[in-house]
């Protein structure tokens, strides 16, 4: 007989056994099962990837067992608040470590592992990361949701299931090279594929007006193409509790996959045309340089995910008795930059054609349930769609947003009558050149809450993009300034330093990051700064053998690690930086007998494929390295690494391994940055402009703990009002000069020409003020060399960074977000000013 769901929970959960016990017996056991049972093999025969996928199967077994009743709640809830986290970026990074934190089962796994004679560390290596992001945008959607699912937050993350990710960078002859990025070849175990929840998606055709029974006027669309959409899960735990949230990533997939008809006459490649064709939507990350032929595509891939999404969410808002009109009650949806802009009208159609609202109330609705988070001021992301284009491919969507934007310009017109300046700028339909469809304002005028992602880009944002937006309704906007998780970047990459950190103040720390205040008054103990010290001191070393296996190069773990890793792009001025190792390079030529602090310098970051400068900065780089490494007159004291293809978990290696971060981007450019936050947290001191999180992270940890240098955003907007002339800075700076000369005269890679378009964007415009921030630069560095002979001064500035890091907690900027943009508590529960 079988047991009645009321003789108690425990009958219906599985015992705590072999597939759920959490001793190192248990696991042991686990792992060998799966081998035996999964992979087909015995311990002794088994490859590394096979320990790896049965590891991974055990512990999947375990985040199950936690989470099931929460997973099972999250879609089959009759009530409360859900967060859809809308996003075509998740940059989740390896999951291994991640999920045995999350479980507090690392240690019991290890010594699991080491009775079968493996290194769990091993593994760790072995796991090929999903790289479904481009960077800090899609990173950021990954820390956010871990902090949901530790916060007991009910959320989706949507997006897509890309099958290759961003691409691996190698490095040859100094230039980058993109390869295809397989994640998925030896099998990815974090997912559960659910091919009976698919959706459809409709593509192109036309529309038709009819009545219906009530004699009213509808709209049907007809479209000319269906997709199917199949939901591939990734269970997310949250940091020791049980609740756990989805990742659900849609993948494409014909609606007939094969056409038996056309392969019996023998036309095989028309056989799986459609299915070709079809599964291209989810074929590939786009760069976010993508070239005008790629667009198509691009909005396809966006509508494709937003489609899946939304329909998802309402199918499990129906189901449980809900009504169209209360959609908003079960779910606040986030949209991560304009990428799912068109969530506004789809959510409309839904609303107006499927379920027959009137249009006031649809549009009430779909206010009501959309945030929009802006993630960049760079003029080329703000996204534009040629309205033939869209019209095209999604004809119904297209009406929508004309009626949309009728009643905007409508609404604009009531408010300042005459100012038809006001109605063009904040008009949904860009008019000059090629029609177009301002992505952002249809996300801001479909969102409730507009908001930045630190508190100099929001004001930034208010100030100049979206002004217009503010004066009619400041009460939308507000700032949420990033935040990163501990677990990830601190528990799970830096267990050195976790260790001594929950030897000192307790392990509460991760939860509530805050708590590391704890470590100030231990910064005064010396021989806690030794301990501290001898952390960062293992940290090096291990970093050291690595960029020795990746590069070839050796690096000297005593000297100081300066390290920049992040996209390659002009705004962040890799450029910069070189042009400081250059100068220093210079002075050891010039004076081979000088006493200087010995650096290392790396660099990692991927240029997008199609930007010609970033790639060549990255040359640029390496040329450097080539030039100083085996300098005899410098003596090893500086060295200069390109770290290939960094990634979550590259970064992962590095963060604990910094002494000195870069963020040193032109002021007013950076939105945020992310980065800057994971170094902080593990010690390293700062170099940077008043720019993105910088300025937040500087007030922190305090003005004297922070290396400041550079030209504000209000300077730069000056000095390029009246005129800025970077020829002339060239001129009358001896040293830059120099350091220029160097490498536009081919001391660097022999070539003279080589370098002329960096060199001549540098002289002639330079836009991001690389030049006039070059003395600065130059001088604050001199600032770090000082204190770096002071390794007791350094050593206390390092414990307060940390300590004063709590506010960038990626926990603390959910929170923001519930109460700020989704008003909603743990398990849904809606609070204050819930619509
Ligand atoms: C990035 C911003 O450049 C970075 O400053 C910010 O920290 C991050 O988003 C998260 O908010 N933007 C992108 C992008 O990655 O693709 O626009």
């Amino acid at each position: 007989m079988y047991p009645s769901v009321n003789e108690g929970e425990s009958q219906s959960e599985p015992s705590r056994d072999v597939r759920t016990g959490l001793d190192p017996g248990n696991l042991s056991q686990a792992v060998c099962d799966y081998l035996y049972y999964f992979q087909g093999r015995h311990p002794a025969t088994a490859s590394r990837n096979d320990f790896y996928l049965s590891t991974a199967y055990a512990v999947r077994d375990r985040l199950f067992q936690r989470g099931v009743q929460s997973l099972d709640a999250l879609l089959h809830r009759p009530e409360g608040r859900t967060v859809a986290y809308l996003s075509a970026e998740f940059l989740m990074g390896p999951q291994l470590a991640a999920n045995l934190v999350n479980l507090g089962i690392y240690d019991a796994m290890r010594e699991a592992l080491w009775r079968m004679d493996v290194r769990l560390e091993d593994l760790i290596e072995h796991e090929v990361e999903p790289g479904l992001g481009n960077g800090g945008l899609g990173r950021l959607a990954a820390c956010y949701l871990d902090s949901l699912a530790t916060l007991e937050i009910p959320a989706i993350g949507y997006g897509i299931r890309y099958e290759f990710g961003i691409f691996s960078q190698q490095i040859r002859e100094g230039w980058q090279v993109e390869l295809t990025d397989k994640w998925l070849h030896l099998g990815y175990p974090w997912e559960l594929a659910r091919p009976e929840r698919a959706v459809s998606v409709r593509y192109g055709g036309y529309t038709e007006p009819y009545t219906d029974e009530q004699g009213r006027y509808r709209v049907r669309w007809i479209p000319a193409e269906i997709v199917k959409g199949v939901p591939h899960d990734t269970p997310i735990l949250g940091y020791r509790v049980k609740t756990c949230n989805l990742l659900r990533l849609w993948r494409a997939e014909a609606v007939h996959s094969f056409d038996l008809a056309a392969f019996n006459v023998g036309d095989y490649s028309r056989a799986v045309e459609e299915q070709v064709t079809t599964e291209t939507i989810s074929k590939v990350l786009y760069p976010n340089d993508a070239s005008p032929q790629g667009k198509a595509l691009r909005l396809k891939q966006q509508y494709f995910f937003v489609a899946c999404a939304i329909e998802d969410m309402l199918r499990a808002h129906l189901r449980f008795g809900g009504r169209p009109e209360t959609f908003h009650k079960r779910w606040a949806a986030q949209l991560n930059d304009t990428h799912p802009a068109v969530a506004v009208p789809e959510l409309m159609r839904l609303l107006l054609d499927d379920h027959g609202l009137e249009w006031d109330d649809a549009w009430d609705v779909t206010q009501k349930t959309f945030g929009y988070t802006n993630h960049t001021l760079l003029p080329e992301a703000l996204e534009t769609w040629p309205i033939d284009l869209f019209g095209a491919l999604l004809p119904r969507h297209l009406e929508i947003v004309f009626e949309i934007n009728r009643r905007l310009c409508d609404g604009i017109r009531r408010v300042y009558p005459g100012d038809e300046d006001r109605v063009r700028r904040m008009s949904l339909v860009e008019e000059q050149g090629r029609r177009s469809l301002r992505m952002a304002n249809l996300a801001c005028v479909g969102s409730h809450a507009i908001n930045g992602v630190a508190a100099l880009h929001t004001e930034l944002l208010k100030s100049q993009v979206l002004s217009d937006w503010v004066a009619m309704s400041p009460e939308r906007f507000c700032n949420v300034t990033n935040g990163v998780t501990p677990r990830r970047f601190v528990l799970a990459s830096n267990p050195a330093l976790s260790r001594l950190v929950t030897e000192t103040i307790g392990d509460h720390w991760p939860a509530r990051l805050e708590a590391l205040r704890g470590l100030e008054p231990h910064a005064e103990d010396p021989a806690f700064r030794k301990r501290w010290r001898d952390v960062k001191r293992e940290n090096k070393q291990q970093l050291a053998a690595v960029i020795k296996e990746r590069t070839g190069i050796s690096v000297d773990p005593e000297s100081l690690f300066d390290i920049q890793v992040k996209r390659i792009h002009e705004y962040k001025r890799q450029h910069l930086n070189v042009l400081h190792i250059l100068t220093l390079y210079r002075r050891l030529k010039e004076n081979p007998g000088l006493d200087m602090v010995p650096r290392t310098f790396v660099f990692g970051g991927k240029a997008a494929p199609g930007y010609h400068v970033a790639k060549l900065i990255i040359k640029l780089i390496t040329a450097t390295g080539d030039l100083v490494n085996d300098d005899p007159d410098v003596r090893g004291r500086l060295k200069v690494v390109f770290f290939p293809n960094f990634s979550v978990k590259a970064g992962q290696a590095i963060y604990p391994a910094a002494d000195v971060s870069e963020q040193i981007s032109t002021a007013g450019q950076e939105a945020s940055g992310t980065g800057n936050m994971k170094f902080s947290l593990n010690g390293a001191l700062t170099i940077g402009t008043l720019d993105g999180a910088n300025i937040e992270i500087r007030e922190e940890v305090g003005p004297e703990n922070f290396f400041l240098f550079g030209l504000t955003a209000d300077e730069v907007r000056a000095a390029k009002a009246s005129g800025y002339n970077p020829r002339a800075v060239y001129e009358q700076n001896q040293e830059l000069r120099a350091v220029v000369d160097l490498i536009g005269s081919g001391g660097l890679g022999g070539d003279p020409g080589l370098f002329r378009s960096v060199l001549d964007g540098l002289l002639w415009h330079d836009p991001f003020m690389v030049l006039a921030d070059y003395q600065a630069y130059v001088d604050c560095q001199e600032r770090v060399a000082a204190l770096w002979r002071d390794p007791e001064a350094w050593a206390r500035m390092s414990i307060l960074n940390v300590a004063r890091m709590g506010k960038f907690s990626s926990d603390r900027s959910i929170r923001d977000y519930c109460e700020r943009v989704w008003h909603v508590g743990p398990l849904g529960a809606p609070t204050e000013g819930a619509p």
